[in-house]
């Protein structure tokens, strides 16, 4: 259903101020200077670029920083909620045009924007969730603080959203049930987080299934977890994380975890999601150009690229 007008919408979403990092807010020109457009042209989907979004930078007035408050745990949250109340609207304007969203990072702070938006137009949607790490925090679980370690957290409704300025708005989106996520990739989980995948019974696929399965086992178990109650399908979302990737494939983010996807592995997860059909809308985040710069930056958005070409219809044969 999502193939038909095969319109995609591209939505640049440089926020970076979900972690420390600069550079972050780079990630989704490098990606179209890696020749997205050509690519998706040539696999013949019409474009719809919506450029980049322009977010806020925090000032020192912002009402987020009072350290006795659970704001406090949060860092940025201000300048972050009222980003992704951006990427939110644009996100829901090409979703509800029935249009393939394709946003463009950032830091993942920015899947609790476009997520929340998708969940609006396509309640059922299943989210694939790529990466070394379970971005289920919530400001009392994080041991950093910084928010890209927690939109999920935010979309389960497991923070209470009038406590974080900024992130107001967040009450009235519809909140995800953990019956809709599957995680592929971890290898780097904090205790918090730990509980919360046990306590919600979220389907989660570690490094471990990958060996112990090998990736195509992997991922039709993870695809066949995101089927309804009455047996159909879900519309997918493809939340990808560039630091699911190994290190010496995809150095170039903010942080990197040993043991990853090796380039095959991340280019099937791409592949498999894409050969359901049911692809309606990804994330591709974290890509930093700035931390090895470079040979190394280049082959990270080269990847990343890539891998939104396979997930949207690129093959081999
Ligand atoms: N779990 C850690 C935290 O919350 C790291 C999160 N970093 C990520 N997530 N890159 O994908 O701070
Ligand atoms: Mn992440
Ligand atoms: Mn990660
Ligand atoms: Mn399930």
């Amino acid at each position: 259903f999502l193939r038909v007008p095969k319109t995609a919408s591209i939505i640049g979403a440089p926020m970076s101020w979900g972690q420390p990092r600069a550079g972050t807010d780079q990630g989704s020109q490098i990606l179209r200077a890696c020749g997205l457009e050509d690519n998706l042209l040539a696999l013949e989907w019409r474009i719809d670029d919506k450029g980049d979004l322009e977010f806020d930078e925090p000032t020192r007035n912002d009402p987020a920083i009072d350290p006795t408050k659970v704001q406090g745990l949060a860092k940025n949250c201000f300048t972050v909620g009222k980003g992704l109340k951006k990427i939110h609207d644009r996100v829901y304007e090409a979703a509800k045009e029935k249009e393939f969203a394709l946003i463009l990072g950032g830091d993942h702070s920015l899947s609790a924007g476009s997520v929340s938006a998708i969940l609006r137009a396509r309640p059922d949607t299943g989210i694939i969730w790529v990466d070394a790490h379970g971005d289920l925090n919530t400001p009392e679980t994080s041991p950093s603080g910084n928010m890209h370690g927690m939109p999920l957290g935010l979309m389960l409704g497991l923070i209470d959203p009038t406590l974080l300025p900024g992130f107001e708005w967040f009450k009235d989106v519809p909140k995800l049930n953990p019956e809709q996520i599957v995680f592929v990739g971890l290898r780097d989980l904090d205790a918090g987080e730990r509980k919360i995948i046990r306590d919600h019974k979220i389907t989660a696929f570690s490094m471990h299934h990958v060996d112990r399965f090998g990736i195509g086992n992997v991922m039709d178990m993870a695809i066949e977890s995101l089927r309804k109650p009455d047996g159909s399908m879900r519309p997918l979302h493809l939340s990808y994380d560039i630091d699911a990737v190994d290190p010496e494939v995809a150095p170039s983010t903010g942080t990197v975890v040993r043991g990853g996807l090796n380039f095959r592995e991340a280019h099937y997860v791409a592949e498999a999601v894409g050969n359901t059909g049911m692809l309606g809308s990804m994330d591709l985040v974290e890509v930093n150009p700035k931390l090895a710069p470079g040979p190394e930056s280049e082959m990270t958005a080269a990847l990343g690229m890539a891998l939104i070409s396979s997930a949207m219809g690129a093959r081999i044969i």
